[in-house]
């Protein structure tokens, strides 16, 4: 029975690059509707950039630009990419389209009418300069937990904890540098609490579709249990589903200045494209795929990384259900890319941009393969180890399956004018014989490609074996061996096709080469075993994929290392899942340079200590007074009571931020920060404060 099918990419961020973490999911989802089509499945494959939210306004913001241009280019950018590696969709849209808003209308009007959406008034923290709530990414300060610098509003990257962003102590906007205030502004709720979408999910998370498939790995069904509790526990918090203008994104119907949450919208972003897709072709049922009535029969299967189940096991099956939609048939949830074992990093250069693989004139088909080896179809981390990859790729890939074609191709040109003989049927039976066809199809199937290709190697070490023992090159040589050679070499032509077929899913642009050389229709999997008759013509044979050398990838990782000093690795989302909700939030701004203008904002001076003192109930705290020339000293409690006593600072010259808005704490008002140094690793301890050359005066600019 052919299958009609929905696959969706999880949609990425318009605000960045696509690197080889996110290509693991994609690379994975490729291979899969390839696989499907192969069977003569009818797959539609969509994706589209994700584009709403602060970060992307707030970039837009830094570069000069509008969130139209700046999502418009970044389009351009991350289609060029998969495009590059094969990533083949059907459509890639934007979730900035009329057909998302429409959809995204269409479902909050629909959950709202089943009583499932609320407001209520909370509090938050606002950023007073820039007039706009602050996103928890957006707001740092100190760890509440180890007292790191600099930390964001959800957890540590120095101690891993996680916490709510008014847990913070000494919090600032990272957006202006302001004191955020809390206030109350009025929110939307998407009331997962309900009972009813308790037993909803309860049900829906661990059951099966239609076709008696589990919708999620059973990892994740497990993690479902864990976050939606005991049955008669309620773990489900109401998902606030609103932001406050400014906001880039959708209003929310009847509540102006208020907009859908990013994360709102996302995944109707699936819908969106896929509906543009139908409008585009005039022959897809848009209805047939994603009515809540008429779907019986189709799929609908959404990659993703397993950062991002909580949004698509729990909000996004909520929402379809409610609204009347279908909901997905499959989660295929990945884990994370490491590289040589380790988290990715940019000052490692293991930080790996696609666009920097191709500029590298690195094969794409070598990380698509490599991958593929890696991936299992569970959520477990996805490692690329680099040395492994050079030697899978040399030694499978090129060592035995491209090596079958340029060890036999030649002769075939040369001597028989690119005819084929009749294969050695009993050879060519042997090989079939080995071959578990359905093994093969059920490990695509599952996407347990690394079980594929062991048997397909399986397979490829066969043909080699056949190669080796009847030597080609040498019966070449031979007199009166020249038919059995056209034979020896027809038969590995013919074992060499049924190879090709078999990684067609993984190696589009291989197997696109070999149709062309081998001069055949597209393979498809219901032909594998074909064979090629005597006298089929082929074409030259021209090498179709190099060897990897080890120094193509220390130039790719060179190229990837970042100019600035060691900066906090990708960010610690990957140790939180779960807090990982606040994700499409996240930081921009974390590894940007900044203008001189940034710089010439912060106002340093000389400062003279004139008095320093313990401060009554604060273990941490110094009180001093700053002399900056101004014609009364300035009061500024530091956290430096662990490192000075204070009857040694006395008279000390130092350097102060002298623009920093005032900030009323317990002990009274402290006006402007001295500047100290720390290890932020924490292996030295310890907190050095500055000091000028001799000469420098109270009150001179630090620039
Ligand atoms: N854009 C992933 C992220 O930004 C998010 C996926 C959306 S899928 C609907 O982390
Ligand atoms: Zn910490």
């Amino acid at each position: 029975m052919p299958r009609n099918i929905l696959v969706t990419n999880a949609l990425p961020y318009a605000n960045g690059d696509i690197h080889l973490g996110h290509l693991v999911g994609y690379i994975q989802a490729d291979i899969w509707v390839r696989y499907q089509r192969m069977q003569g499945h009818t797959v539609h494959y969509v994706c589209a950039d994700d584009t709403h939210g602060t970060p992307v306004m707030l970039r837009a913001e830094k570069e000069g630009v509008t969130p139209e241009q700046l999502i418009a280019r970044v389009h351009g950018e991350h289609l060029r990419d998969f495009t590059d590696f094969s990533v083949d969709f059907d459509h890639y849209h934007s979730t900035h389209s009329d057909e998302n808003r429409w959809f995204a209308e269409d479902i909050y009007g629909k959950l709202k009418a089943a009583g499932l959406i609320e407001t209520r008034a909370i509090e938050q923290f606002y950023d007073p300069l820039k007039a706009m709530f602050l996103p928890d990414r957006f707001i740092k300060g100190e760890c509440p937990k180890c007292g790191a610098l600099d930390q964001y509003g959800d957890n540590c990257e120095v101690c891993g904890a996680a916490y709510a962003p008014t847990d913070l102590k000494n919090p600032v906007s990272a957006v202006s540098g302001a004191r955020p205030e809390m206030r109350s502004s009025e929110h939307y709720f998407f009331k997962l609490s309900d009972p009813r979408a308790v037993d909803f999910l309860r049900e829906w998370t661990q059951g099966a579709g239609a076709d008696g498939a589990r919708r999620l790995q059973a990892e994740a069904a497990n993690k479902m249990k864990e976050w939606l509790g005991e049955p008669g526990e309620n773990k489900l918090s109401d998902w606030d589903i609103s932001r406050d203008a400014p906001y880039f994104g959708f209003e929310i119907p009847g509540a102006p200045g208020k907009y859908f949450y990013v994360w709102l919208d996302a995944p109707i972003g699936y819908f969106a494209s896929f509906k543009h897709l139908a409008d585009q072709s005039g022959r897809i049922d848009v209805a047939r795929f994603i009515d809540g009535t008429a779907a019986a029969g189709t799929e609908l299967v959404h990659f993703i990384g397993k950062d991002i189940l909580y949004f698509h096991a729990l909000f996004w099956p909520a929402m379809l259900h409610f609204a009347g939609y279908r909901t997905p048939t499959q989660l295929a949830v990945n884990g994370f890319l490491t590289v040589d074992g380790a988290k990715m990093s940019k000052s490692r250069g293991t930080f790996i941009t696609a666009r920097s693989y191709t500029e590298q004139k690195l094969n794409p088909e070598w990380l698509r393969y490599y991958f593929a080896a890696k991936s299992n179809g569970t959520m477990e981390d996805v490692d690329l180890s680099l040395d492994d990859m050079i030697a899978k790729v040399n030694s499978d890939l090129v060592g035995k399956f491209i090596n079958i074609a340029s060890r036999c191709a030649g002769f075939i040109t040369k001597r028989f004018e690119g005819k084929l003989a009749a294969p050695a049927l009993d050879a060519l039976a042997t090989y079939r014989a080995s071959l578990d066809a359905g093994e093969v199809a059920r490990a695509y199937e599952a996407r347990d490609y690394s079980r594929a290709l062991r048997e397909i190697m399986r397979l490829a070490d066969h043909a080699n074996q056949y190669v080796n023992d009847n030597k080609p090159w040498e019966l070449a040589k031979q007199a009166g061996q020249e038919a059995r050679m056209h034979t020896v070499c027809s038969t590995a032509l013919n074992q060499f096709r049924v190879l090709a077929g078999l990684l067609k899913p993984i190696l589009p642009s291989v197997a696109a080469q070999v149709e062309a050389f081998l001069n055949i229709a597209p393979l498809q999997w219901a032909q594998l075993t074909d064979t090629l008759p005597a006298g089929h013509a082929i074409d030259k044979y021209q090498h179709m994929l190099t060897r990897i050398e080890r120094a193509q990838i220390d130039a790719l990782i060179e190229a990837n290392k970042s100019s600035l000093a060691p900066q906090p690795e990708q960010s610690s989302r990957q140790r939180h899942a779960e807090a990982q909700q606040k994700d499409a939030e996240a930081a921009t701004t974390a590894d940007a340079h900044i203008g001189i203008d940034d710089f010439t904002k912060v106002e340093l001076r000389i400062a003279k200590i004139v008095s320093a003192e313990h401060v009554e109930g604060a273990d941490k705290l110094l009180r001093l007074q700053l002399d900056i020339g101004e014609a009364k000293p300035r009061q500024v409690f530091a956290g430096i009571k662990s490192a000075y006593d204070p009857a040694t600072l006395v008279g000390r010259l130092t350097v102060m931020v002298a623009n920093l808005a005032p900030r009323k704490m317990k002990f009274g008002l402290s006006e402007g920060m001295v500047l100290a140094a720390a290890d932020e690793g924490g292996k030295t301890p310890g907190l050095f404060i500055l000091s000028p050359d001799a000469g420098a005066t109270p009150g001179m600019r630090v620039k």
